[in-house]
C-alpha cells in the first residue's frame, strides 16, 4: 500500500487529522490497534475548548456537537463544603466558553466523517512498527491476521496515545522525557441521572478532591480523588455516594441523585512531555507525546493545537511547497504544550489534597485559593487557560 500520510493511532487526535487533510486532498491511511467498538467504549473527556470547537466544524464534523453540546459560560469551585464561586469564563476571558460534549461523542462524529468519504481506517492493525523514519521513503508495517502488510509514505504521524508505540520509535538518545506523577487518581462514575449542576463544580476538600460534571441533562460524570492503592473494586457505587456527599457543600449533595453507575474507572494523574516531537519524518501529536492530569481539561484540547499546526504544515507542504511548518513543528507545539502543562499543575496543586502536605503548603494553597477569588487578574489568568490559549 501507499500514501502520503500514514496516522498511526484511531483516538480523536488520528481522526481529526486523516478529516482534514481529506479535506484539502492530502491523501492518509490511518491504522488502529483496536476495534471501533472499543474505542468508542472509552469515557474519557468532557469538555472541549472554543478552538477544539473551531476545528471540528472545519472538519465538517461539528453538526451535533453544535446541536446537542452545551455551551458553558461558567463553572465553580467549591472549598470544603462551605462556599462555593463561580468562575464566570465569558466574562473573565473577554467572551469566551467552553462546549461540553463528551469525547466519546467527539470520537464518533469523526469516525461517521471518514466513513462517508471512504476514509482508509483500519481497525485491529497489529503488531504496528515504524522504518527508516530519517529516510526520504519511511514506511510502516501492521499484521492484519496472518499477513504482514507495508505501507509506503512520505510522512509517519505518531498519534497512537501514551503508550503508542510512536514515540517508543525514537532513539532514546534523541528524546528527552520529562514527567511527574502525582500520588493520587480519580475514580470516575458515568450515571444515568439528572447532573446535580447545570455547570461543572470542582470541589476542593479535606477529604480530597471531587469534580462533579455532565455529559447531558440526563447523563451525569462525577470523580473523587482516590488513592492509587485503590481499585474500581473496591468502590461499591454506595461507597462512591457517598463520599462524594461528604466532599460537596451540604445544599448540594442533599440536591445529587444517585443511580446505578453505568461506567465505573479510576485513572493516575500524571503529567508528561517528550521533547522533541519530531524525527526524522515522524511527528508526534496528542497523548503520545504529552499528557496532563485531567484536572484543567486541557488533554484532548492540547491535542487539538497539535493537529492544527500538523495540518497547516502538511498542507503547506503538499499544495505550496513551504515546509516551515514542518521545520517547526516541534518547537511551536512545545511552546503551547507547556503552557498546558504549567496550566494543569497549577489546578491540580490549588484543587487536591496531597497526602504528604506540610501546614506550610496548606496555608499556601489556601491563600492561593482566597488570592483567586479576590483578584479579577487571577480569574482572568484561569478564565483564559480554561477557555484555551490561541493556537
Ligand atoms: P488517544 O485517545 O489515547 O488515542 C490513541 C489511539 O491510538 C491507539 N493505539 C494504537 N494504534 C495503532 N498501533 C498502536 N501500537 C497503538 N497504540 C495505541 C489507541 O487504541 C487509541 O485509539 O490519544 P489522542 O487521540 O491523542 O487523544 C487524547 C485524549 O484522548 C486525551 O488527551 C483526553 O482524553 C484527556 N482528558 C481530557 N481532555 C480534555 O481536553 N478535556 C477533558 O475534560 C478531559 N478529561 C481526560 C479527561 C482523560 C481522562 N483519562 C481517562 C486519562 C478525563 C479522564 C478521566
Ligand atoms: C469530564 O467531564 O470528564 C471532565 C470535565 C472536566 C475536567 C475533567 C473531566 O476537568
Amino acid at each position: 500500500m501507499k500514501t502520503q500520510v500514514c496516522i498511526i493511532g484511531g483516538g480523536p487526535s488520528g481522526l481529526m487529522l486523516s478529516q482534514l487533510l481529506h479535506l484539502k486532498g492530502v491523501e492518509t491511511i490511518l491504522l488502529e490497534k483496536r476495534s471501533r467498538e472499543y474505542v468508542l467504549g472509552r469515557i474519557r473527556a468532557g469538555v472541549l475548548e472554543h478552538g477544539f470547537a473551531d476545528l471540528m466544524r472545519e472538519a465538517q464534523c461539528g453538526q451535533r456537537m453544535d446541536q446537542e453540546g452545551e455551551v458553558h459560560d461558567g463553572f465553580y469551585i467549591a472549598s470544603n463544603g462551605e462556599r462555593m464561586d463561580r468562575v464566570d469564563l465569558k466574562k473573565h476571558s473577554g467572551g469566551s466558553s467552553v462546549v461540553v460534549y463528551g469525547q466519546t461523542e467527539v470520537t464518533r462524529d469523526l469516525y461517521e466523517a471518514r466513513d462517508r468519504m471512504n476514509g482508509a481506517v483500519i481497525h485491529n492493525a497489529e503488531d504496528v512498527k515504524l522504518h527508516d523514519l530519517t529516510s526520504a521513503a519511511p514506511y510502516v508495517t501492521f499484521r492484519k491476521g496472518d499477513e504482514i502488510i507495508r505501507i509506503d509514505c512520505d510522512y509517519v504521524i505518531g498519534a497512537d496515545g501514551f503508550h503508542g508505540v510512536s514515540r517508543k520509535s525514537i532513539p532514546k538518545d534523541v528524546l528527552r522525557e520529562y514527567e511527574r506523577v502525582y500520588p493520587f487518581g480519580w475514580l470516575g462514575v458515568l450515571s444515568r441521572t439528572k447532573p446535580v449542576c447545570e455547570e461543572l463544580i470542582y470541589a476542593r476538600h479535606q477529604r480530597g478532591f471531587a469534580l462533579c460534571s455532565l455529559r447531558s441533562q440526563v447523563l451525569s460524570r462525577y470523580y473523587i480523588q482516590a488513592p492509587l492503592t485503590d481499585s474500581v473494586d473496591d468502590w461499591s457505587d454506595d461507597a462512591f455516594w457517598a463520599e462524594l456527599k461528604r466532599r460537596l457543600p451540604p445544599d448540594v449533595a442533599g440536591r445529587l441523585e444517585t443511580g446505578p453507575s453505568i461506567e465505573k474507572s479510576i485513572a493516575p494523574l500524571r503529567s508528561f512531555v517528550a521533547e522533541p516531537m519530531r524525527y526524522g519524518n515522524l511527528f508526534l501529536a496528542g497523548d503520545a507525546a504529552h499528557i496532563v492530569p485531567p484536572t484543567g481539561a486541557r488533554g484532548l484540547n492540547t491535542a487539538a493545537s497539535d493537529i492544527y499546526y500538523l495540518y497547516h504544515a502538511l498542507t503547506d507542504h503538499y499544495l505550496k511547497g513551504d515546509d516551515a511548518g514542518l521545520e517547526n513543528y516541534s518547537e511551536k507545539a512545545l511552546a503551547r504544550v507547556w503552557k498546558a502543562q504549567r496550566f494543569s499543575w497549577f489546578l491540580t496543586t490549588l484543587l487536591h489534597t496531597f497526602p504528604d502536605s506540610t501546614p506550610y503548603d496548606q496555608k499556601l494553597q489556601q491563600t492561593e485559593f482566597e488570592y483567586l477569588f479576590s483578584s479579577d487578574q487571577a480569574l482572568g489568568s484561569l478564565a483564559e487557560n480554561y477557555v484555551g490559549l490561541p493556537f
